[in-house]
């Protein structure tokens, strides 16, 4: 075991940023000067300032370093420290207690300086923002037994940074934003914008108040929100059935009043993901300058709306929906936009071509690490991809996160890293931070979890995220070692109790799978040595074990309780190790089907065995009559006779995909196979793809139906003319005939 935790010590000090004896700063200050060591932190402070300053920012302080009120109120006491104390002068630009630092305090807004002497702890802001930031920067320098001194000028690179929950399942609950909350205040985060596509209030119901409950708790996270400098935005979407007349222009002022009525203070207005009469680009400009004169403007302390377009990405951008919004709207108002496509990285190019249609700075909605269309996996990996010069481009940049709350905060973290020193960004030492700050007692198997839940898979939108298991394999051991690894490191997680212990809960789905994908995983090995010395017995036993895991592994359900929108059945390393598994226990199977007899019952039977085949309907035989071709759209056709020229035209090699478990077409001829129109789908640029390329067979009595599966929908196959087509009722008149 030993030996296990010091492989994943040396796997992953790779990227780990080396140990310092300087205190980490994150989000990483722009200018940052470090001296020796100045004081313990075992000292008592005393405060000078703290009636001027930022309230946030003195409680804060006062709370995390356990000052007492008397010492922070009395400035009498504050200007004549005693022996061995410490003096913390704080407060903004202007404030008299700072005034002899007003030319070192940078000219940006949430800007502060920093400075600690042997004496003296000096935290001066631009703003309140600033001071508040001053102290969590602070805060972060006594962590360990000393306080080093250093002068820090800071400031952010983007004005609004933070995180949009705009995704569909689950909506966080309170308790999830709270911690939000802290946690954003602590990255220098603070923008939080709410709209939950599944809290009926925001879409569906939109013109209805919340009920009194509810709207308590929104008031309770104004507040919390404020306290941590976030702004807290509140996102209405009236698209899905808003009527363009004067009666629903006052239906959205009326319900963004009543939210305003809880304390908030900034207010979006939504129309992604509709069609028809609410996507009309002059409509919702026009209802956006209506809510702007009419409730926005009768209010001194509301901020300029934001609004999320129809057309909210390059892909789906057409005609002069933009322009009209860039033209038609007020300039105040703030425009989201996802990039390219759905979801996709930032860069500047994309800034330019955006911003020139809108007429001004995009405010950047990021589909990462949002998983709402890729359930089964979580997103812990590097956030990489996105732009280092482009914040000057955005007026802001709000990450759209997974319904899981904890573990979103491991690309939260290096959001709020980028945002604040865009051009510092380093996407590896900011994730090798964000892991250790939010799982310090099991780093590094939290570490060894995150690495193997990093892609997504193929989805409909295209993204994949580099660096998952890349571990796998690499060690020059056997991958017995690292499937020993995997379960253990899964055990180190589950068992510590001590930590993070909301991470854990929503994280242990993907931990159990991980420890059961280990334990299968050595099953295997074991399988692989039984073959060896043709053992039998031990073969059949292994594989039996593997496929027992295999059932505990599948029946984990995340989010299993009463009313929740999302089932997710976890997969973990589902582009590396997973397929790795299943591919060996198949190939191991055919291997020991061909050399014993013993104990071949306890396989599953496959409908068809892989082999070459006729396939025929009403005694005619479907052909590739354009063998060789290697075009795609051709299709085969059903021939009467035998083609005793070139009789593999009409043999068919049936074979089980081993990923998919589904069977996979192929002419012996030319080796195309079929796609789910019943043509052929082969072709340099189109190459086999098992999500598409594969069928389920059923057979009864002596005939078999064929169906499409994956992503190619689930119709089946029948007979058209002379060729196949597709059809919603199952069709068993496929004759399928091994070829002698
Ligand atoms: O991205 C936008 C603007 N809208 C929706 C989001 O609500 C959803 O979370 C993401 C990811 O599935 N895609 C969308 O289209």
């Amino acid at each position: 075991m030993k030996r296990i935790s010091s492989l994943i010590l040396s796997l992953f000090s790779v990227l780990c940023i080396n140990a310092q004896d300087k205190p980490v700063i994150s989000p990483l200050p722009q200018s940052c000067n470090w001296g020796n060591e100045a004081f313990a932190t075992s000292v008592s402070y005393r405060i000078n300032g703290a009636l001027q300053a930022d309230k946030d920012a003195v409680r804060l302080i006062n709370d995390k370093l356990k000052i007492s009120s008397d010492d922070s109120s009395s400035k009498a006491k504050a200007k004549t420290a005693n022996k061995g104390e410490i003096t913390i002068t704080i407060g903004e630009y202007g404030d008299k207690a700072v005034s002899k630092y007003k030319k070192l305090i940078p000219e940006h807004a949430e800007g502060y300086y920093l400075k600690v002497t042997p004496s003296e702890v000096i935290i001066a802001g631009r703003d309140e923002s600033g001071t508040f930031y001053g102290v969590q920067t602070y805060l972060q320098m006594v962590k360990g037994s000393t306080v080093r001194a250093v002068e820090i000028t800071d400031w952010p690179s983007v004005e609004c940074r933070g995180v949009i929950e705009g995704f569909y399942g689950n909506p966080w609950s309170h308790k999830d934003r709270l911690r939000q909350f802290d946690f954003y205040g602590e990255n220098k985060m603070n923008t939080y914008v709410y709209g939950p596509k599944d809290d009926p209030y925001h879409r569906l119901h939109w013109r209805d108040p919340y009920p009194e409950k509810e709207a308590s708790l929104i008031s309770e996270l104004v507040s919390a929100a404020h306290k941590n400098k976030v702004q807290f935005v509140w996102a209405i979407h009236p698209g899905v059935d808003i009527q363009w007349n004067l009666t629903d222009s006052i239906n959205v002022c009326k319900k963004l009043e009543s939210m305003y009525s809880l304390g908030v203070r900034t207010f979006a207005v939504f129309f992604d993901d509709i069609w028809g009469e609410g996507s009309k680009g002059d409509k919702q400009a026009g209802l956006l300058n209506y809510v702007t004169d009419n409730f926005v403007k009768k209010h001194k302390d509301v901020q300029p709306l934001i609004m999320c377009p129809t057309q909210y990405n390059k892909a789906w951008s057409g005609g002069d929906y933009l322009s009209t919004l860039g033209t038609q709207m007020y300039p105040e108002v703030r425009i989201m936009w996802t990039g390219n496509s759905v979801v996709d990285m930032i860069e500047k190019n994309d800034m330019e071509w955006i911003n020139g249609q809108i007429k001004r700075k995009a405010f950047i909605w990021l589909n990462y690490p949002v998983n709402d269309y890729c359930q089964s996996r979580l997103l812990m990996g590097k956030t990489y991809g996105n732009g280092l010069d482009i914040n000057d481009m955005v007026s802001g940049f709000c990450s759209n996160p997974m319904e899981y709350a904890e573990a979103s905060k491991v690309s939260l973290y290096s959001i709020a890293d980028y945002t604040w020193n865009m051009p510092e960004y380093d996407s590896v030492s900011s994730w090798n931070r964000a892991m250790e700050v939010l799982m310090p007692t099991s780093k590094e198997a939290f570490k060894f979890f995150c690495g193997n839940n990093v892609d997504l898979g193929k989805t409909g939108h295209g993204l994949r995220r580099e660096g998952e298991s890349t571990w796998f394999g690499k060690s020059g051991q056997s991958p017995l070692f690292d499937f020993v690894m995997m379960s253990s490191s899964a055990s180190a997680l589950l068992a510590d109790s001590v930590n993070h212990p909301e991470m854990l809960d929503e994280i242990r789905p993907w931990v159990e799978s991980m420890k059961l994908l280990g334990d299968r995983g050595t099953q295997v090995m074991a399988m692989q040595v039984a073959l060896q010395k043709n053992d039998t017995v031990g073969f059949i036993g292994h594989y039996k074990s593997q496929a027992a895991i295999e059932q505990a592994q599948k029946a984990i359900i995340s989010r299993n309780y009463e009313g929740s929108i999302v089932k997710a059945k976890p997969v973990v390393s589902g582009d590396v190790i997973t397929p790795y598994v299943n591919e060996n226990v198949a190939k191991l199977v055919k291997e020991y089907k061909q050399k014993h007899t013993y104990g071949l019952d306890v396989f599953p039977v496959q409908v068809i065995e892989d082999g070459e085949y006729f396939i025929k309907v009403n005694g005619e035989y479907l052909t590739d009559t354009e063998a060789n071709a290697d075009r795609v759209g051709d299709r085969p056709t059903f021939q009467a006779e035998r083609d005793v020229i070139n009789p593999q035209r009409q043999q068919w090699v049936i074979e089980l995909d081993i990923k998919t478990e589904r069977y996979k077409i192929t002419n012996k001829q030319d080796g195309r196979y079929i796609n789910e129109i019943g043509r052929f789908w082969k072709s340099k640029n189109n190459p086999y793809d098992s999500s598409w390329n594969t069928y389920i067979f059923v057979k009864k009595d002596g005939k078999f139906s064929i169906q499409n599966a994956g992503n190619g929908g689930k119709q089946f196959w029948n007979r058209e003319d002379d060729h196949i087509g597709t059809q919603n009722d199952e069709q068993f008149i496929f004759e399928i005939e091994p070829v002698k």
